[in-house]
């Protein structure tokens, strides 16, 4: 018999700079009522799920730039939504900014996604390896992504995880835009990929991708299924936040590359979907069997180069 497994994307709309973690917890705990009613075992919240998208605005005073992280989870605030997935019997995957403190003593600020089992059980914690944006305040921007200010990337890359009933990993927001992301975590066996995203569609750098934002959004999570022969749950936090609009749109996608549920407003939402988890065989053992078909001899550059090296121009190689 087939492995199946019902997974939300539990979109959020926007989330203000005063809502406080106990108000915004009551709005996933109705995600979740909401998904389980529809027969949800899993579901997915986007990145940053507990907060407004705090990085669009440049902190430098410690106290308020820490204001926005967990000192510990679950916290105080975040225990009713642990308390009530595990007496529902869901699993769910949470993003937050995560304040972590070494044996040492040494504290990192990390964009940290959650992953819990159905009986309440901590799977494993992912922690956003591409930062996106910026370092320092730019303020030709109409507002910032100062990401690179507040996180440092994640130490342990892609790991994925046996849970569900399945092999899981997961990924936030820039991440999805690498195919180096999936792949990692294909050649570990993903069958699913649970990715929680904030994309602004202002992207001051080059406007002329903002009429763009929603497609490139599905055309990453739908090749990174594609080619991994992997099920991609991307789960947006969208619609208008403190004046900065951002892309709603969440989706699963299937192993074929098709969106098989998508959330059709900018707001609170839920987008269900039963998965196949064997489904994956049609495409891991056919067109993407990586045992017989990669070359990973040819593919060294990968792992070894960051940035593009042209090779030398024509006069050059004549001298
Ligand atoms: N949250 C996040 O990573 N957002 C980026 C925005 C573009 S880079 C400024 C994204 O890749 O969607």
């Amino acid at each position: 018999m087939n492995r199946h497994l019902t997974v939300a994307a539990a979109q959020m709309g926007p989330i203000a700079r005063n809502e406080t973690r106990e108000q915004v917890v009551e709005r996933l705990l109705a995600l979740l009522a909401d998904a389980h009613s529809r027969g949800a075992e899993l579901v997915v919240f986007p990145e940053l799920a507990l907060t407004t998208f705090f990085p669009r605005w440049y902190i430098e005073d410690e106290a308020e730039m820490l204001s926005w992280f967990e000192h510990e989870m679950p916290s105080p605030a975040t225990k009713p939504l642990f308390e009530e997935a595990a007496r529902l019997g869901v699993g769910f995957c949470l993003g937050y900014a995560e304040l972590h403190t070494d044996e040492d003593g040494t504290t990192h600020r990390y964009n940290t996604q959650m992953l819990v089992e159905r009986d309440g059980s901590v799977v494993g914690k992912f922690r956003k390896v591409h930062i996106p944006g910026h370092e320092e305040h730019e303020p030709w921007r109409e507002f910032q992504h100062a990401e690179r200010h507040y996180f440092e990337p994640g130490p342990h890359g892609f790991e994925v995880w046996r849970a569900f009933g399945s092999v899981v990993g997961m990924a936030i927001c820039n991440d999805r835009r690498w195919p180096e992301t999936y792949r990692v975590m294909g050649l570990q066996g993903a069958e699913l990929i649970l990715i929680g995203y904030n994309t602004p569609l202002h992207y001051a750098p080059d406007p002329q991708q903002n009429a763009l934002a929603g497609f490139h959004n599905h055309l990453v999570l739908q090749s990174g299924a594609y080619q991994n022969g992997c099920y991609v749950v991307g789960v947006a936090k969208g619609g208008e936040e403190e004046g900065v609009d951002s892309l709603a749109q969440s989706v699963i996608v299937a192993p074929s590359g098709q969106i098989v549920a998508q959330c059709i407003t900018n707001g609170d939402e839920v987008a269900v979907a039963r998965l196949d988890l064997d489904y994956c065989d049609f495409y891991k053992n056919t067109l993407f069997d990586f045992h017989r078909y990669r070359l990973p001899e040819h593919y060294g550059l990968i792992s070894s180069q960051r940035g593009a090296v042209e090779p030398p121009d024509a006069q050059e190689e004549t001298e």
